[in-house]
């Protein structure tokens, strides 16, 4: 039930989502909160897992009151359905995020060879450190050394022998226990391909052993596909620092010519960033009586955009339809992975241009104008110019933006936070024993209309800090948070005595923004260096994970990948596993004996929030650390 019109009687918490829906309706312009309730009721087959479409013998559904069908034509009872469709969402949502990084590296390897013209090696440091890891000789000269560590990071997309080279940053302990398991990653495609393969029809019918692979699979994302994509994206654009911004649909601009960047890979905004600058583009917007070009972010590029040049963000997934209504885009120019179909619809009630870039995402309504590492600073320069020229058409009269930004201060790379605690994780080990801190969560994910907009981010992110549990936090989450004001450094007065000591002194907001989707791997990463820094597997860490408002594959690939690392995760949407109690109770309960962690299900964020506080305090009670259980 799209819980917009009950309990908290709306659709979102934020002014501006609220003001923007009454606009829509005012309009007559569909959203996502009037195709929800369209759907209702959602088919409760597929809610409890136990719709299968697996081949055509069916399809199939199973009854989940014993009375009706127990199995599929091929004899299939519910566990492995039900194991069958997690695993297929998982492999689905690793391969999306691995596929983001594969075009990274084909852009690394392009800058490599000289033909990306547009790009370059922008962090050297950070390419000297991350071709260490893989081995590759220190002594090669900058392109050389790019060309090995993207040849090499390739070889790991397909059939690879041993660890995935970034599961290495993990104590030794926890590789033993994915060893002892059969689950550590080897190639990162393989592992995705294995998965379709065993969830085929007569393959795999041992429900714990697809869990398992499914497990697997999520690893390669993890530790392989999003790791690269990070890493590599700072080796390109740059690692980020603190960088202060603003956030919410204030940050369009009556006066200039908006353009929103919306989908998840920098390549194709960091060219349309650089081409904004460009004289003869501003000169052009300014003829045209404009004050200049505005670049503005949405969802997962808007994070990776905000996170290296302070670009400020419009908003998170829920907005993007809702950006269109504030008649002042003169283009959406969007790569791929959670931009809605419906945008092109929206785009045509408005002046607005949506640009399409990726040959892999295709929209109704769209103008294509395709990117590669060869053209992206010609295609770049060629999208803004649309843009400007668009400014013409733009309606003064259709035009509403409801509120004023919010500042926030963004960039909280692994590299700057470290940075910022004199160079070592051993002020913030020294913090947590100290019990100033009580310990670190990661919260993120996206938005989903079954819930409304925003509330479990920021409810459960405000009662952690209160209780001095630093908040991480990535992708929808963190615009969410930004838009409640958390990451103000003023909001230290929100947090809990020993937090607020500790944001005061360093002068950081008390909820640290770490990125975009992919860059859920730089929380992993702390993890791991925290857990090394004391001498323990990630599993006995005073830390924990929560995606409140999930709704993507993606989040189904992160939160496996966390819990299968030894990070307990609290999930804010069901999955659809409840048709078998044997996948669930693994789930809920079974994997904590298997990885040492395991996922929690609570819609209510009040609650979500105690359960993390509590496992962040009886994980200090097992280390020995004062409680305050
Ligand atoms: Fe039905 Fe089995 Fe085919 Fe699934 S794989 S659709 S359960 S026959
Ligand atoms: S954009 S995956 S809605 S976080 Fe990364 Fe937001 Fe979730 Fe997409």
């Amino acid at each position: 039930m799209a819980n917009h019109t009950d309990p908290k009687k709306q659709c979102s918490i934020q002014p501006d989502t609220l003001a923007m829906y009454q606009k829509a309706r005012q309009e007559g312009v569909e959203t996502v909160w009037e195709r929800a309730q369209a759907q209702e009721p959602q088919c409760g087959f597929c809610s409890l897992g136990l719709s299968c479409r697996n081949c055509v013998m069916g399809p199939c559904r199973l009854d989940p009151f014993g009375e009706g069908p127990q199995r599929g034509v091929c004899g299939a009872d519910a566990d492995i359905i039900v194991a069958r469709n997690l695993a297929r969402m998982i492999a689905a949502g690793a391969a999306s995020h691995s596929d983001h990084g594969r075009d990274l590296v084909e852009t690394l390897l392009a800058v490599a060879e000289g033909h990306a013209p547009g790009y370059q090696l922008t962090d050297l440091a950070k390419l000297d450190r991350i071709a260490a890891e893989y081995g590759i000789p220190a002594d090669l000269p900058p392109q050389a050394k790019a060309k090995e560590l993207a040849l090499a990071m390739m070889a790991e997309f397909g059939i690879h022998k041993g660890h995935l080279t970034f599961a290495k940053r993990l104590p030794a302990a926890r590789l033993a226990i994915w060893d002892r398991l059969g689950i550590a990653p080897r190639g990162i495609d393989r592992e995705v391909v294995e998965t379709m393969h065993r969830t085929h029809m007569g393959v795999d019918n041992d429900p714990v052993n697809i869990l398992l692979h499914a497990l697997r699979t999520s690893l390669s994302d993890g530790w392989g596909g999003s790791m690269i994509a990070t890493e590599v994206s700072d080796i390109l654009f740059g690692t980020p620092s603190p960088v202060a911004s603003q956030v919410n649909l204030g940050v369009l601009k009556t006066d200039e010519v908006n353009i929103i960047l919306h989908g998840h890979n920098p390549l194709v905004s960091e060219m349309i960033y650089r081409s904004s600058q460009d004289p003869a583009l501003t000169g052009r917007a300014q003829e045209l009586g404009a004050k200049g070009i505005n670049l503005v972010g949405l969802c997962c590029t808007g994070n990776e955009v905000l996170m290296r040049k302070g670009i400020p963000m419009a908003g998170n997934h829920l907005v993007q339809e809702l950006a269109l209504l504030t008649g002042a885009v003169e283009a959406m120019v969007v790569d791929y992975q959670c931009i809605m179909p419906s945008v092109g619809q929206v785009s045509t009630c408005y002046h607005t241009h949506l640009i399409t870039t990726s040959p892999k995402a295709k929209f109704p309504h769209a103008q294509h104008l395709e990117f590669t590492p060869e053209n992206a600073l010609e295609r770049g320069r060629e999208v803004v110019k649309m843009a400007v020229e668009n400014f013409a058409d733009r309606k003064p009269e259709r035009v509403l933006i409801p509120v004023a930004p919010v500042n926030q201060v963004s960039g909280f790379s692994v590299e700057a936070i470290l940075g910022a605690l004199g160079g070592t994780s051993a002020p913030l080990l020294d913090a947590i024993k100290a019990g100033q801190l009580r310990g670190a969560v990661g919260v993120v994910g996206c938005n989903n209309p079954k819930i409304c907009q925003d509330l479990g981010h920021t409810t459960i992110t405000r009662k952690l800090i209160e209780h001095d549990i630093l908040v991480l936090d990535t992708g929808c989450t963190a615009v969410a948070n930004a838009k409640a004001g958390f990451k103000d450094p003023g909001a230290a007065a929100l947090a809990g005595p020993g937090l607020k000591a500790i944001c005061e002194a360093l002068k950081i907001p008390p909820v640290l923004h770490m990125g975009s989707c992919v860059d859920n791997t730089r929380i992993m990463h702390l993890a791991a260096a925290l857990a090394n820094a004391l001498g323990v597997d990630v599993d006995k860490l005073p830390v924990a994970a929560s995606a409140p408002e999930w709704y993507s594959e993606k989040a189904a690939a992160i939160a496996s990948y966390a819990v299968a690392s030894g990070i307990y995760t609290v999930l804010g949407v069901t999955p659809p596993v409840l048709g078998s109690r044997m996948v669930t109770d693994l789930l809920l309960n079974g994997l904590k004996g298997v990885v040492g962690a395991c996922f929690a299900v609570e819609p209510d964020p009040e609650k979500a929030a105690g359960l993390l506080i509590r496992h962040v305090e009886s994980q200090r009670q097992a280390l020995g650390l004062d409680s305050r259980l």
